[in-house]
């Protein structure tokens, strides 16, 4: 029998940016509940698996002798890749693979960080940059709707990573997007919300 992954998170982005994939890709695993809002992050039994005191933290215990510990979202989302191989990126070698890799890099690197860092200026009272970096955030995921010209999902013919990252950043900012102007995008955003798989992806630290 195979030993279920475990999956140490809360309620955030970064974490269910990676219970998506796990739902995704049908591999069975088990939520462990950290409450950030008590600290459940700095705990010792916490800090043994990942030193930083962040989720996600995903552990896997299916190699005897062989416990891999890994506590970086995208880290998490790319290992998830290779284990199961076609269900997250693309196998092929025709260039649909580093097209879904250059738009998942794309959301992580240039709308969710960005996104972070607004947040922050926003809790540090630098109102001005706040303001400013979240309208550059909202403009770079309006780009979005290029992705989608010809095709139905953010790299393609098929769901993928770029998908996954796009969802997250998307669910967090759709009251301020101007959805009148992005029509393939609300198409994109209607059709993945409704996949079962991000659906539980959502619901994996509870409702
Ligand atoms: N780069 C890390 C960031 C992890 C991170 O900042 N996690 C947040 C939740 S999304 C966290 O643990 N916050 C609690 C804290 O900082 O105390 C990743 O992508 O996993």
């Amino acid at each position: 029998m195979s030993v279920p992954l475990e999956l140490h998170g809360a309620k955030t982005g970064n974490c269910i940016r990676v219970a998506i994939a796990l739902e995704e890709t049908s591999v069975p695993y088990d939520v462990h509940p950290v409450d950030l809002a008590t600290g459940g992050q700095r705990s010792p039994r916490h800090l043994t698996l990942n030193p930083l005191g962040k989720v996600p933290t995903l552990v896997d215990r299916s190699v005897p002798n062989q416990t891999l510990v890994l506590s970086q979202s995208n880290a998490i989302l790319l290992y998830l890749a290779e284990r199961s191989p076609g269900r997250l990126l693309p196998s092929g070698v025709d260039g649909t693979r580093e097209l879904a890799l250059e738009r998942f890099f794309y959301f992580v690197v240039d709308v969710i960080a960005p996104s972070h860092a607004a947040f922050f200026l926003r809790q540090s009272g630098s109102e001005d940059c706040h303001v400013a970096l979240s309208q550059q955030v909202l403009e770079r995921l309006g780009v979005a709707e290029t992705f989608l010209t010809q095709m139905p999902f953010m790299a393609g013919a098929e769901f993928s990573l770029a998908d996954i990252a796009a969802l997250t950043i998307t669910v967090s900012l759709q009251d301020k997007l101007d959805w009148d102007s992005y029509p393939r995008l609300r198409r994109w955003f209607e059709a993945v919300t409704d996949r079962p798989s991000v659906r539980r992806g959502f619901r994996a630290f509870g409702v």
